[in-house]
């Protein structure tokens, strides 16, 4: 049994779509940003970083594993699935999933702090992010142009991206003409695993009280 510690966010849905795409029976915790839950020392203890997601891995003597990227690769090495064994299949997996946890993630996490929550409008700082971030769909258009998914299959880099690049309004990056992103898009969304996993927890749907919960983050 796998112990999940998350919040309805793109980094959070990661480790849980990876866990209903796997079936790995797990026991959700949801923690409130609002009330500092990823800062407690109990949760210290799993992830000295204080951030969502975590996993405890209870069948392997209370294994914790911290940062998104690390709990894919630590899922699909335990189960043999949603990655390849052979060293150019993994490495082309672990290729886009660098190119999410460096470039996408930290870009469009970016672009949401000051085109959604900084209380300042920087108007260089929300173009620098939102051009960076739409930059970096246009590579992975390209990519999706010429392979179905990211690394080949369906796999770990896919799960990566995905959460991410499916809120791009939210961070005010649009996917217009970038028909290969679409249709991968479209066809994740459709992949009932996909569609369980982004209900642990679901994402809210007032955004006021997104706002309000990521900027309880930021200022302090
Ligand atoms: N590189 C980390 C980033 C984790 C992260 O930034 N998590 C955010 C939610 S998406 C969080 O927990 N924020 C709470 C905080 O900063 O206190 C990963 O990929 O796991």
């Amino acid at each position: 049994m796998i112990d999940l510690y998350t919040a309805a966010t793109p980094n959070g849905y990661k480790a849980s779509i990876a866990l209903e795409e796997l079936q790995l029976p797990y026991t959700l915790h949801v923690l409130s940003f609002d009330k500092r839950e990823q800062k407690s020392p109990e949760f210290l203890k799993i992830n000295p970083n204080g951030r969502i997601p975590a996993i405890v891995d209870r069948s392997e003597g209370d294994f914790a594993v911290f940062e998104s990227g690390a709990i894919l690769l630590y899922l699909a090495e335990k189960t043999g699935q949603l990655m390849p064994t052979d060293v150019k299949g993994r490495s082309r997996v672990i290729q886009w999933l660098m190119f999410q946890m460096g470039g996408v993630g930290p870009m469009q996490g970016q672009a949401n702090v000051f085109y959604r929550y900084f209380p300042e409008k920087l108007q260089a700082a929300i173009d620098r992010y939102q051009h960076e971030t739409r930059r970096l769909y246009e590579v992975l258009d390209g990519r999706l142009g010429e392979s179905e998914f990211l690394a080949g299959d369906y796999s770990i880099a896919d799960i990566a991206t995905f959460p991410w690049v499916r809120t791009h309004e939210w961070a005010g990056v649009s996917v217009e003409g970038l028909e290969h992103l679409q249709r991968w898009l479209a066809e994740i969304a459709a992949r009932p695993a996909v569609q369980r996993g982004l209900q642990a927890p679901p994402r809210p749907t007032d955004s006021d009280k997104l706002v309000k919960s990521a900027q309880s983050i930021i200022v302090k």
